[in-house]
């Protein structure tokens, strides 16, 4: 062949290339959501991930100790590393430089070297090309230790060739980009603590990975934080436990790692117990925070379970033929992170956050089982501190069930089985049925009142209930106060719930949107989240919006259900109205409460989301938890993002 069909040769090579390039983008741009998942804040912050995973696994692979994220003015972002810098010689195949591959052909990214871990898999892992193909415009520059190398990208289309514009002897990549406002039509505005959040649970889960965070939009306020933990996930359940002022029932952290025979997974646990009564369990596979747990977790439970009851048994904690501990039980108060990396992990469910594969489950069990029972061997001080919480959690446990039972044979025997103050609905089918749990008797009339009787109950609720936050199961149950919510849902609660018996397919919590209101709100959440938490993760739950002010010109009634639009009416209306600032749900007779909260026609209703397990745990026990620095901190960091405060 002569050197012009050589020529002719790598042109059509090019050419299909060039093809494939331009399809590949098309597609991520046509449908973005299926690589980052959705084109609203969280794919926003996807591309931040996508990015920096790149040097996380340069990090990994022990060639990178700094990562340097910064939120430039106009939203832009740029991550950089002090690796060995992506290869900027000609990949052979395509005839292009390595590092265009990289951001012009769909999951080319991928491990640039050999050995290691891939650190993403699932939605993350697609690469830096499906970041050029939803960024206006692209820039990465190259160090190769020589050279300063720099290639512009505007969404996704190269805009010049791999040029040299300097020298340089400090090697590393250098990404910088400015996400495309026509993919991103929601926001493209960064929340700083998303990221900020999410890097350093990076940097827990990589220990030593230095990684520094810089928001420099407002020129006058350059915010910055630095994280690098040594102590790797010991120091992600440290920081937990500092950021929640949970008391520990044990000083140390019990840690421990390993590794299949044939090096393709490892993994590693990091524990430790609290005087709370509520279980938090992190898990992640190649750093990807697996929400809906999976394998790993599994095997976790099934080992700790089966190590605490034989020690139990062994030193006689557990009498010859009193019954074992449940998961429960030995999970009570436990605070745990589990990371672990899997050179082919498997993503399943919806939201590729629950790990799949099997051998992982027999890793993480063996290695919790050979090393967890050696640690109580060695430290019996914190084994009996452990043993004796999870003996008070089983006995607490049996006296749940105890005064459940009475309860039921309670309410038995008052005949009716439901609570007094339930006004049902006459259809039985979840499907369409509604319960409003209500703040009050004076609303609760109201409610019955204007309410749609075929599918919608009202169940008034009064004065202060319970804060589940810090009780176990046996104060909630024989509880008056949550007793009615749990009898009229009729599905059970902690780890007896069975959401095919849930008598409504909406819960919807209606309270003034007063201080005390609020107040009602947060204690029922706690209440839901601690011991019905399927009825948020399933999406049951609402939050009814009353309208703040009623606008009246003449028989024209306008509702306004924030400041903004009681604004907008005003100027509308332009010359004479009257304004009624409800302070109460009370305030509103049955047919106004119907047409403005109830009607599914015109009512508004917020949806609880379960966002993320973790962040909510950590938000109820600092704002319910009785540890009251937390909650200052707390209230005085968010006091920016809330409305309508009355008091
Ligand atoms: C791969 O093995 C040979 C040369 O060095 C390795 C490499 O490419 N390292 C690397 C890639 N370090 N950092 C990156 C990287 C950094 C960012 C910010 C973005 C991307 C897509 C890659």
């Amino acid at each position: 062949m002569d050197t012009n069909d050589n020529i002719s040769q790598t042109t059509q090579e090019y050419g299909a290339n060039e093809i494939q390039v331009l399809e590949g983008l098309e597609a991520v741009r046509k449908r973005p959501g299926m690589y980052i998942g959705s084109t609203g804040p969280r794919g926003l912050h996807h591309l931040v991930y996508e990015i920096v995973d790149n040097s996380i696994d340069e990090a990994l692979a022990g060639y990178c100790t700094k990562i340097d994220v910064s939120i430039l003015p106009g939203n832009i972002i740029r991550v950089s590393d002090n690796g060995r810098g992506i290869p900027v010689g000609i990949q052979p195949k395509l005839g292009i430089p390595a590092v265009t591959v990289v951001f012009t052909v769909l999951h080319a990214g991928g491990k640039f070297g050999g050995g290691g871990y891939k650190v993403a898999g699932g939605l993350h892992g697609v690469g830096a090309s499906v970041v050029n193909a939803l960024s206006e415009w692209t820039e990465v520059k190259v160090c190769d230790g020589e050279k300063i190398y720099r290639q512009r990208f505007e969404r996704g289309i190269t805009v010049t060739e791999l040029e040299v514009v300097g020298e340089g002897t400090q090697r590393g990549t250098e990404v910088t980009f400015k996400a495309d406002p026509l993919i991103f039509t929601e926001t493209d505005v960064y929340d700083y603590e998303t990221l900020s959040t999410r890097l350093r649970e990076q940097a827990f889960l990589n220990a030593g990975v230095h990684i520094e965070l810089r928001d420099e939009r407002d020129s006058e306020n350059i915010v910055q934080e630095n994280f690098c933990y040594e102590g790797g996930v010991s120091s992600f359940v440290e920081y937990i436990h500092k950021k929640k002022a949970l008391d520990v029932i044990h000083p140390d952290i019990i840690h421990f790692q390993g590794k299949n025979d044939d090096d393709t997974a490892s993994a590693e646990i990091a524990m430790q117990y609290n005087e709370s009564y509520n279980e938090l369990i992190l898990s992640f596979a190649n750093n990807i925070h697996t929400n809906d747990g999976g394998t790993h977790e599994e095997g976790f439970k099934r080992a700790l379970t089966r190590v605490m009851n034989d020690y139990a048994r062994k030193f006689n904690i557990i009498k010859e033929g009193e019954k074992s501990l449940s998961g429960e039980d030995v999970r009570e108060g436990l605070t745990v992170v589990i990371s672990v990396k899997v050179k082919d992990a498997q993503f399943e469910s919806q939201t590729k956050a629950k790990l799949g594969n099997t051998s992982i489950r027999t890793l993480v069990d063996k290695l919790v089982s050979e090393k967890l029972e050696q640690y109580l061997e060695e430290n019996p001080s914190t084994a009996k501190a452990i043993l004796d919480k999870a003996l008070t959690a089983s006995r607490a446990r049996d006296a749940a069930r105890k005064a459940r039972d009475l309860a039921r044979r309670k309410t038995a025997m008052e005949g009716a089985g439901l609570p007094g103050k339930l006004a049902d609905c006459q259809s039985r089918n979840a499907e369409e049925t509604e319960i409003y749990i209500v703040e009050g008797d004076s609303a609760g009339g109201s409610a019955k009142g204007g309410r749609d009787r075929r599918f919608q109950a009202i169940l008034p609720l009064w004065g202060k209930m319970l804060n589940v936050e810090k009780a176990r199961l046996d104060k909630v149950y024989g509880n008056d106060k949550l007793m009615p919510v749990i009898t009229a849902l009729g599905c059970g609660i902690g780890d007896e719930i069975d959401l095919s018996k849930l008598r409504y397919g909406k819960i919807i919590i209606m309270a003034d949107a007063d201080v005390d209101g609020s107040h009602i709100r947060t204690l029922m959440l706690t209440f839901f989240f601690r011991f019905m938490r399927p009825l948020i993760e399933e999406g049951h739950v609402y939050i009814a919006q009353p309208p703040l002010y009623r606008i009246s010109k003449g028989k024209e009634h306008n509702y306004a259900y924030s400041d903004q639009e009681r604004d907008k009416i005003m100027k509308e209306l332009g010359g004479k109205y009257e304004i009624q600032r409800y302070k109460g749900l009370g305030e509103m007779d049955s047919e106004q409460l119907w047409e403005t909260t109830m009607n599914p026609e015109t009512r508004i209703m917020l949806r609880v989301e379960m966002e993320d397990a973790a962040a909510a745990d950590e938000v109820f026990t600092i704002l319910m938890g009785d540890k009251v620095e937390p909650r200052r901190e707390f209230i005085e960091k968010n006091a920016k993002y809330v409305q309508n405060l009355d008091v």
